[in-house]
């Protein structure tokens, strides 16, 4: 199997040298990290297969697809609708941009002051060590940030990119707008696939990626409970790998590690003691590998309890109704569920800073942290918002900035270790 994951690395354009390297650093973090853990559900085996056979199995899959004649479309962003993708017998795969490594990379042209999310995404592709990049047919950005969408054109002389245009607002032109971008899309897709996207086909896909929103809000809820079943960096691994592999694979299994969990629940189990502090991470997704802050949190003896951002509830929040009818009200239908994800690219952005509010009522939260990614501005300035309304709130927060790098690792656990003192029952 490893010699045919290194023919299939080297087919793809891989470079050998630095993957190998990647490959190598991540097995003894993942082990530090995730597999030091104590009492995990046993359906997290699935997850930690996934990512021990991170760049195998999975490329392997989507690879015969292609051989097969099937469309691969990679996207950096929740905004892009796997509904259309799907319903046009495509697959979408969502890329990761997550680690360290990738960012030199990257800094070799994009400025150094850029967030570590879009350089370690570039950085994949310039170093050539994403097989899922390699893969794919087509990249699809968007015009959330700037960073990303200044990117996406230096990308795209890299490899083919289609970019769809994100409004910064939420009126009615606004929406108006963004149902032609996802009308657009439908066509851009079709034409790329050369499979018509029929009224049938939409439905299916729209039931589809709702089973998987519904599976990770069953997960979700259960996180819910006092003492929590299951630890947010599992929970946060768990959506990570639903951006990538197989839908219907990943919905069985995330149903699978829910029946184990929702029964924790019912006998009042719980990875860590009931008193422990519960935290709730809002703000700028993390994508596969960083597990830093989760890492810090949790070591530091907090409980992270829900995430109010793209690798959390912003992914999976609302479902697009089920109504079915001819492919245009379909896709209005899909691109007004799309609208509601409260990225904070929109201004104003006033629901987000109602969901951070409610959501850290509904987990019973002792206190919120603030993540953002250096040189995030969007999410930085937001984050003003964000305290005016929980210090309104009487809920405590902490605001982190940071990125991929480990050399601030000592300062945030001193500043995480002053947070928690404050908050513990
Ligand atoms: S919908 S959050 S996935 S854009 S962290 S690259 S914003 S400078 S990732 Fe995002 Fe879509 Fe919005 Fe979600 Fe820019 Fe900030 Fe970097 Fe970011």
């Amino acid at each position: 199997m490893a010699t045919d994951n290194r023919q299939m690395w080297a087919e793809l354009g891989i470079d050998l040298k630095k993957h190998d390297m990647l490959m190598n650093a991540l097995p003894p973090i993942y082990k530090d990290i995730y597999l030091s853990q104590k009492n995990r559900p046993k359906g997290m085996g699935f997850f930690d297969f996934v990512v021990g056979d991170i760049h195998g199995i999975r490329v392997q899959e989507l690879r015969q697809h292609a051989k097969n004649g099937t469309t691969v479309v990679a996207t950096y962003c929740v905004f892009v609708p796997d509904e259309i993708v799907l319903a046009a017998d495509a697959i979408p795969v969502g890329l990761c941009a997550g680690t360290q490594f990738s960012v030199p990379i990257a800094e070799e042209v994009l400025p150094r002051n850029t967030c570590a999310l879009i350089k370690s995404s570039f950085g994949f592709k310039l170093g050539r060590i994403c097989p899922y990049v390699q893969t794919s047919h087509l990249i699809v950005g968007e015009t959330t940030c700037d960073g990303k969408k200044k990117m996406f054109e230096i990308l795209a002389e890299y490899h083919p990119v289609y970019i769809m245009e994100v409004p910064n607002k939420k009126t009615q032109r606004s929406r108006d707008l963004w149902r032609g971008e996802v009308a657009a899309f439908q066509e851009v897709i079709e034409k790329q696939t050369g499979n018509e996207i029929t009224a049938d086909k939409l439905s299916k896909a729209t039931r589809l990626v709702n089973d998987r929103r519904r599976a990770l809000q069953r997960l979700y809820n259960t996180r819910k409970a006092n003492p929590v079943p299951i630890s947010g960096k599992d929970a946060l691994l768990v959506t990570q790998v639903a951006f990538y592999d197989d839908i219907s694979r990943c919905i069985k299994q995330v149903n699978a590690l829910c029946d184990e969990v929702e029964k924790r629940v019912a006998k009042g189990e719980g990875v860590f003691p009931a008193k422990t502090p519960r935290v709730l991470i809002s703000g700028s997704p993390m994508a596969i590998p960083n597990w830093k802050l989760h890492h810090i949190l949790e070591t530091a003896g907090a409980a992270v309890v829900c995430e109010e951002s793209c690798t959390g509830t912003r992914m999976f929040s609302d479902l697009v109704p089920e109504t079915g009818g001819p492919v245009e009200e379909q896709i209005k239908a899909i691109a007004d569920r799309y609208m509601q994800i409260h990225c904070a690219c929109f201004t104003p952005n006033e629901e987000r800073l109602d969901d951070i509010v409610r959501l850290a009522r509904e987990y019973k939260v002792d206190g919120v942290v603030h993540y953002n990614l250096q040189f995030c501005h969007t999410y930085a300035n937001e984050a003003v918002k964000v305290e005016k309304a929980l210090e309104k709130e009487g809920i405590p927060l902490l605001r982190v900035e940071t990125d991929y790098s480990d050399e601030d690792a000592g300062q945030l656990r001193t500043r995480v270790d002053a947070f928690l003192e404050m908050i513990r029952r």
